[in-house]
């Protein structure tokens, strides 16, 4: 009876423990991309900043990977996102900045990486800036949105459509305007003057601060736009909240998904234009409102880190935090952040910033954290973003079709810090190509010179007619050109941009 009792409670816990045990065992790591919004290499604590804290980061950069070679694809937000998410180079696509009201870049039945993981049985949202396109052209705002983050693989959507200084001014939740009176109709153009909410080139007293002409169209919670936009004023965001309006969705959005394996690619709209930073972070900084910004910023990336400790998940999910461009002071604000930039670098020892084919507008921080998988130190891996697809579809244990994620290839060992070289070149995409391989670096020549719109915001684009070539071993601030030196080395360099061009 006793030998019967004993061997009845070994099969009993077997049956009911086996299937908890395999769920442990078998469950696929949660992954999160916190993606800042024009952060540059040298604006958190662990890269130099001066004048801002960023406590929160420095401390999963303590706890993580470091990246001191780690890339966007892009130096502007749209070609960089596209290439995220698709693992395919922008100009494949020919990917550039997108107006307000532009239709969906990525079509239905383009793989992504939340299709491919959606694949693998994740859930899977996006929350926060998305700047891809909606729609299918002649955007409809006031009803669903018939194509956007739902087509190409994301479960969930909370989204402002564009960027933060492009109208229309409105949230959009699962592809519908959020808060939005079907009685007060929303309009946008980005051609014509349209509705009667004043503008900036009107009425400049109306504004909290002053703009461009660009941005002097539609004022909306005393900010003028890029873009006209008419009705929806019950849907109107605050942009003094995003930052804590995006943070709460993806804590309910983690909450209700603890028990599944999730992707959640998390945008914030800080630090772009216009920062207007929650009267909680203004003044926190040395630098004005975009220091202020990355504080908020750090904050509630401090907050989400904190969701999955509470949760008891931290352990079971990759968070990747990176940018999608580099830095920029003046965007089209009059907010100080040339004046009151100090001792500050936003972009480190590096040349360049948004807009710039120089390397600060695609060298950007980069943070891998897994507790208890990444092992805690720097990493100097070449790395860039375009290798994330394949690398979580590694993680979830799933092989890519032939269609899916073509440029992009596997850095799993990258980001866990098995792999110290990493990728062999990468390209960074800027109204030019440049390639890097090692310390190298290659700057295609064009023929276009610097737009005056760049110029006007003191931005070294390094478009030029002349070859460029610089090894950023000896020089990172790409200060020589030695192409004229290395005729050798530059053939070399063409003829491999030219390859990878033709895929
Ligand atoms: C530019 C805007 C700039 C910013 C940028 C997009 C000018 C004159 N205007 O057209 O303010 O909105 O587009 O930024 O430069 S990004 O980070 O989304 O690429
Ligand atoms: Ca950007």
């Amino acid at each position: 009876m006793k030998k019967f009792f004993s061997r009845f409670t070994v099969v009993a816990a077997v049956i009911f423990l086996l299937p908890l045990f395999m769920n442990a065992q078998s469950k696929k790591p949660n992954v999160i991309i916190i993606y800042v919004d024009d952060l540059g290499y040298g604006d958190l604590g662990v890269t130099g900043a001066k004048g801002v804290k960023t406590p929160n980061l420095d401390r999963m950069a303590a706890n993580g990977l470091l990246f001191t070679d780690g890339h966007c694809h892009a130096s502007t937000c749209t070609p960089s996102r596209y290439s995220l998410l698709t693992g395919n180079y922008a100009f494949r696509n020919k990917a550039a900045i997108l107006p307000g009201d532009a239709p969906a870049l990525i079509t239905e039945g383009t793989p992504t990486i939340a299709s491919t993981l959606k694949r693998a049985g994740y859930h899977t949202a996006v929350i926060g800036k998305w700047h891809l396109g909606l729609g299918t052209g002649n955007i409809n705002w006031n009803g669903y949105i018939n194509m956007g983050p739902k087509e190409i693989g994301f479960d969930y959507s909370f989204l402002i459509p564009a960027t933060g200084d492009r109208v229309p001014t409105v949230y959009t939740e699962n592809q519908r305007v959020v808060n939005l009176d079907p009685k007060d109709p929303i309009q946008v153009s980005y051609e014509k003057k349209i509705g009667n909410r004043p503008t900036g080139t009107e009425n400049p007293e109306l504004l909290k601060m002053k703009a461009d002409l660009q941005h002097s169209n539609t004022i909306v919670n005393g900010v003028s736009r890029i873009g006209f936009m008419g009705g929806g004023e019950s849907a109107l965001w605050k942009d003094e909240d995003f930052s804590l309006v995006f943070t709460q969705k993806a804590k309910e959005y983690i909450t209700a998904n603890k028990n599944n394996p999730f992707f959640l690619y998390f945008a914030f709209q800080d630090i772009h234009v216009p920062r207007v930073p929650h009267p909680d972070f203004a003044g926190k900084s040395s630098m004005g409102p975009r220091g202020d910004a990355i504080v908020q910023m750090d904050h509630y990336t401090g907050e989400l880190i904190k969701t999955l400790d509470s949760l008891g998940i931290a352990e079971n999910t990759l968070v990747i935090f990176s940018s999608d461009n580099g830095p920029v002071l003046d965007d089209g604000y009059d907010d100080k952040a040339v004046e009151m930039l100090g001792e500050h670098k936003p972009a480190g020892p590096f040349r360049g910033g948004k807009y710039s084919a120089f390397e600060a507008g695609t060298r950007v921080p980069t943070i891998a954290y897994w507790p208890s998988k990444i092992k805690p130190g720097v990493s100097d891996a070449l790395f860039t973003q375009v290798d994330i697809y394949h690398s979580v579809s590694k993680l979830a244990g799933i092989k890519l079709n032939h269609n899916e994620a073509l440029d992009s290839f596997d850095a799993l060992p990258v980001l866990l810090g098995k792999d110290k070289k990493g990728r062999k070149y990468i390209i960074e995409e800027a109204f030019t190509l440049a390639l890097r391989v090692g310390d190298w670096k290659y700057i295609h020549p064009v023929s276009m010179s610097t737009p005056q719109w760049l110029d006007h915001k003191k931005v070294e684009s390094a478009l030029s007619k002349q070859v460029q070539l610089y090894n950023l071993k000896a020089d990172p601030a790409e200060k020589n050109n030695i192409a004229a030196k290395h005729p050798k080395k530059v053939i070399k360099m063409q003829a491999l941009l030219e390859e990878i061009k033709q895929g």
